[in-house]
């Protein structure tokens, strides 16, 4: 068991199949993880559709009710500690996470802890998102770089994959931060643990199907969730390397 990818859904019905076909063709030997939060638009049936025809490979976790992307991934992190996977990625369904780079991620896993697939490194980028939406989002991966101190330049970004060693060190059930904070979270730990993180950089295309669950909330909760995890989880590192 190699390389798992954990994706959540929230009504992506019409992104399931384009997602595993583009997975299949650039890397034939991943797995693939759904968790699912009762989407109400069928997605479950479009994953058991594909699962009915591929059972080694394409996996569903189902879970009662919307309880955020952060909680999804911890599910799903979980499944995938527990299965010993030894590589572990991290995808958007709505294809704005091209498969084309996965073999650069697993290629990449041999030498660093964690990929961090990059809209802000020379190469990288963004196609057809508002100006707004540009805003935003430079500006989150700059504010969280400039408060932490980490030189990471995506870091709200959601298409990243970890040694699983490297992903189940950093206190999981201890992570608390629900939407984009949760990318920022996770990426922040692994860099207080000195991990090796390696940005490759990956053009991110706007969802042309389905809807987003972009909200105001997760956009505010990111913004105090960075000086939270300043605070507790710079202290609590430190204390835990000096231990050592
Ligand atoms: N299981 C689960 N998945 C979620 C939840 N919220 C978002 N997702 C999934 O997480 C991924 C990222 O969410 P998106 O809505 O695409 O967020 P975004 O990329 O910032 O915004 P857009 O691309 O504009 O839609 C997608 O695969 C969603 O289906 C949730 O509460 N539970
Ligand atoms: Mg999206």
């Amino acid at each position: 068991m190699e390389f798992l990818i954990v994706i959540p859904t929230y009504n992506e019905f019409d992104n399931i199949e384009p997602l595993v076909s583009g997975i299949k063709k650039y890397l034939p030997s991943a797995h693939v993880l759904f968790v699912d939060d009762n989407s109400a638009d069928g997605t479950q049936n479009a994953i058991e559709k594909l699962m009915a025809n591929d059972k080694e490979s394409v996996f569903l976790l189902k879970r009662p009710g919307k309880a955020g992307l952060g909680k999804a991934y911890l599910a799903g992190f979980a499944w995938a500690l527990e299965h010993g996977y030894k590589y572990i990625c991290q995808m958007d369904a709505d294809l704005s996470h091209n498969p084309k780079y996965l073999p650069m991620f697993r290629e990449s896993l041999n030498s660093h802890h964690g990929v961090i697939g990059s809209r802000y490194v020379g190469g990288g980028g963004v196609l057809n998102w508002s100006w707004y939406r540009l805003l935003i989002s430079r500006f989150g991966s700059l504010y969280a770089r400039f408060i932490l101190k980490t030189p990471i330049n995506d870091f709200t970004g959601g298409f990243n994959a970890w040694q699983a060693a490297a992903l189940s060190s950093l206190d999981l059930l201890s992570i608390t931060s629900e939407g984009y904070s949760f990318q920022i979270e996770l990426k922040y730990r692994a860099f207080l643990k000195k991990y090796s993180l390696h940005e490759i950089p990956i053009v991110f295309e706007e969802r042309r199907a389905g809807q987003s669950k972009m909200s105001l909330n997760i956009v505010i909760e990111a913004i105090f969730k960075v000086w939270e995890l300043k605070r507790s989880l710079k202290s609590f590192y430190t204390r835990d390397q000096v231990a050592r």
